[in-house]
């Protein structure tokens, strides 16, 4: 697959802006109306313990699931055509391509991500601490080029629990004090060292559904509580470029042979 939609001007658009702040908001939906539908009662149905393709999620999933907290279903497509479907048929791997700057882009973990509202729940758990996503990925060689699309499958305003960037945050190198799982983000930007001369400038992740984020491994986000009254449902597909490589023997290498599972969205290098 090539570039066939985008212009040359604005793929170099999507690259400066992507290096520039290390994160990049594409509300133009990336899948038509049917398809996101399809996606999202895709991912509730692999939540509710249904498989249509006799496959479970990947191991670290459970089926308890809480109303009060985020929901967290690792890799569901592997129980889901209409996933498989979703992240093979958009317009991501061009997308991303551009901003990258790739020969090749690569799905290699899928992460459903349900965010309760208020009707489930008045005192949800559903904060996701300020973190960089490379300190959980462990498996990959270190100088490996990877990143993450977030793909809205239900309208993402700002009381619905957005992402939140911190822009630039990609240029300061691997901080410790990140927290994933914490809720208290005051206390986990408190203990991150900004370096000298850098400002903590956040930008929330507004997005319809169908629409789409790419954020870089190294930049600082979080997400705030869901005061909305629906749940906040999306796909964190995580992606690698030709430079890349994991470790060998680790969890993520078994998936990365399994198109089905793991397609390559653009170019068609099949590398290790
Ligand atoms: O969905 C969220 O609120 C956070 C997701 C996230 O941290 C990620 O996709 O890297």
């Amino acid at each position: 697959m090539t570039n066939k939609n985008l212009s040359v001007i604005e793929a170099d658009r999507l690259f400066n802006e992507f290096n520039q702040d290390g994160f990049l908001i594409y509300p133009t939906p990336l899948l038509d109306a049917e398809m996101v539908n399809r996606a999202r009662v895709g991912l509730m149905s692999v939540r509710d313990g249904i498989s249509d393709t006799g496959e479970e999620p990947a191991s670290g999933w459970s089926h308890t699931v809480s109303p009060t907290a985020l929901t967290k279903i690792e890799q569901p497509q592997l129980a889901s055509y209409a996933l498989r479907d979703a992240l093979a048929n958009s317009r991501l791997g061009e997308l991303a391509a551009a901003a990258l700057g790739a020969q090749m882009v690569q799905v290699w973990w899928v992460q459903g991500l349900v965010k309760p509202g208020t009707i489930a729940s008045t005192q949800a758990a559903t904060t996701v601490g300020w973190h960089q996503d490379k300190s959980y990925w462990s498996d990959w060689q270190e100088s490996s080029q990877l990143f993450t699309a977030w793909l809205a499958l239900s309208d993402v305003t700002e009381d619905a629990g957005p992402m939140v960037f911190v822009r630039g945050s990609h240029r300061w190198g691997m901080l410790p004090g990140g927290d994933f799982f914490a809720q208290n983000q005051e206390a986990i930007r408190a203990s991150i060292h900004i370096p000298h001369g850098e400002q903590w400038t956040e930008v929330l992740d507004i997005l319809p559904a169908g629409g789409v984020s790419l954020h870089h491994q190294l930049l600082f986000h979080g997400s705030n509580p869901n005061i909305s009254t629906g749940a906040r449902i999306s796909l964190a597909i995580h992606m690698r470029t030709e430079k890349s490589a994991p470790k060998p023997d680790t969890w993520v290498a078994k998936y990365l042979h399994r198109h089905e599972v793991c397609p390559v969205i653009y170019g068609d290098t099949d590398l290790p």
